[in-house]
């Protein structure tokens, strides 16, 4: 026993939350945000990813979220007031082929700093499951810095292997906030 050598956790650069929201039609929306529970290692982002459900299992009108440790996933929060999000919309039929990869894949840009010198820059991600269809999205902090932001959307789009056929686009939360109807205006396409 004596010879095994100290078994140490793999440390991530930062804390990270998972959040999940679920529609109680007797609460806010807010209220129906629940921090599930925060992690800073490899091993236990795993053990969490692996204890939990799907997102394709959820149902309709549910959301993952994962944060840094501090930044609710929430337009109101310090963070992302200035910010917006790359928002992937997905095909219905996409729930079974390719939701949960991206999801994960998204998980492990966050967690695996994909973003280098935008690190910074980088919230968290959040995935709506909706009956219309899925909405995977990155959140950043800063709408104004577009060099960043372009960075970070065609990272984004690399690492989700999406093709040249696809388009994201680049939303200002403020403009989600007060838009009429689903439609946002996209500031950047990438
Ligand atoms: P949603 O869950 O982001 O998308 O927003 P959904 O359900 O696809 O609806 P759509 O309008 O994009 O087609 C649904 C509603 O949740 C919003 O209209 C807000 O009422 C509320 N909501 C969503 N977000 C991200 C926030 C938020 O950050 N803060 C507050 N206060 N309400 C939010």
């Amino acid at each position: 026993m004596g010879d095994r050598p100290l078994e140490i956790k793999h440390p991530l650069q930062h804390t990270w939350t998972l959040w999940y929201y679920e529609n109680d039609r007797n609460r806010t929306w807010e209220e129906n945000q629940k921090e599930i529970m925060s992690f800073d290692t490899v091993e236990d982002f795993w053990c969490l990813y692996h204890h939990i459900r799907t997102a394709s299992e959820l149902r309709h009108g549910c959301d993952y979220a994962l944060f840094k440790k501090g930044i609710r996933p929430m337009w109101e929060d310090e963070a992302n007031k200035k910010g917006g999000r790359w928002l992937i919309n997905l095909d219905k039929k996409q729930r079974g082929d390719d939701l949960d990869d991206f999801w994960l894949e998204v998980l492990l840009c966050l967690i695996g700093e994909a973003f280098d010198d935008y690190s910074d820059e980088i919230c968290g991600a959040v995935i709506n499951i909706r009956a219309k269809g899925d909405k995977i999205a990155l959140w950043t902090v800063d709408a104004e810095k577009t060099s960043s932001v372009l960075e970070i959307g065609r990272k984004f789009k690399e690492r989700l292997k999406l093709g040249r056929h696809v388009t994201i686009g680049y939303q200002i939360h403020k403009d989600t906030m007060v838009k009429s109807g689903s439609i946002t205006k996209c500031i950047h396409n990438v």
